[in-house]
């Protein structure tokens, strides 16, 4: 019998296609920019009998942990604002095989040609990442936010600690929500494993959103919406820091103390 969707996974393709109509509203998803991947392993039961080798598909290979683990996860080429619309056409469920060899697309992927994003390797080793930091971040969220790509380009933010100085000052809420700021992964070839190595490290560290210089944003959270939030409160704060540039000033940002203050008070 083929594999169905359950309710919950239903839900979870829906909140996908949601947040890709966001990304895309935002202007952050041109083309086929950006990828997702979300971790549904506690979701979808899955029967001997639907692991059949019409399905299967190698892969060189991902950390020994997600063997047997299921994730939905955008398709190469596909565009964010197309989910909604195709969600069998621009997603696929797969679930990794045990002996670290490739995966079973259980669900979707029905575009013809289609494959599984480009990054599949680099998000499965940042998905290990997130269940190594005890399981409860499932999704790995990629996209492009305008402002503050802009400002990995300037040279006065353009060190991961100027830049979060910068971010924090411009709205109470950049520090509320993103209180360990953002990890900066200096430019790195798109889809390289130089990419995806310094990423894991950065989010080895703790951190919850990545900006890669003059590329994109990188953020996990426990569900797209959440990954959303997050990029969507730093972009906030990037837009505001442009905005006074362009009427000519510096911004004058809260200070040291009144940001530290903001984290004393409401600890993460
Ligand atoms: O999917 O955004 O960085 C296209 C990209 C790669
Ligand atoms: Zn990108």
């Amino acid at each position: 019998m083929p594999f169905k969707l359950n309710g919950e996974l239903k839900k979870r393709v829906e909140g996908v296609a949601f947040t890709g109509q966001l990304l895309w509203q935002k202007g952050w998803a041109e083309k086929n920019a950006g990828n997702l991947s979300l971790d549904v392993t506690d979701l979808a039961r899955v029967k001997p009998s639907q692991l059949k080798a019409p399905t299967f598909r190698g892969h060189p290979g991902y950390p020994t942990p997600l063997a047997g683990r299921c994730f939905l996860v955008t398709g190469t080429g596909t565009r964010y604002r197309d989910i909604e619309k195709e969600p069998e056409q621009c997603l696929c469920l797969l679930r990794l095989s045990e002996k670290g060899i490739g995966y079973h697309v259980l669900w979707g992927g029905r575009k013809p040609g289609f494959k599984p994003t480009s990054e599949l390797s680099s998000h499965l080793r940042m998905q290990h990442s997130l269940l190594q930091r005890g399981g409860k971040l499932k999704v790995v969220l990629h996209t492009h936010p305008n402002e503050l790509i802009a400002l990995t380009h300037l040279a006065e933010t353009n060190s991961q600690e100027a830049l979060n100085w910068a971010l924090w000052g411009m709205i109470p809420e950049a520090k509320l929500f993103v209180p360990k700021g953002v990890g900066l992964v200096p430019y790195r070839l798109t889809g390289s494993e130089a990419l995806a190595q310094a990423t894991v490290g950065v989010l080895d560290q703790g951190y919850k959103v990545v900006l890669w210089e003059k590329h994109g944003a990188l953020a996990v959270g426990a569900d797209p919406g959440e990954a959303f939030d997050l990029v969507d409160a730093m972009n906030k704060a990037a837009t505001l820091y442009l905005l006074c540039k362009h009427a000519g000033q510096n911004p004058q940002g809260l200070t040291r103390e009144q940001i530290e203050e903001i984290g004393r008070t409401y600890p993460e």
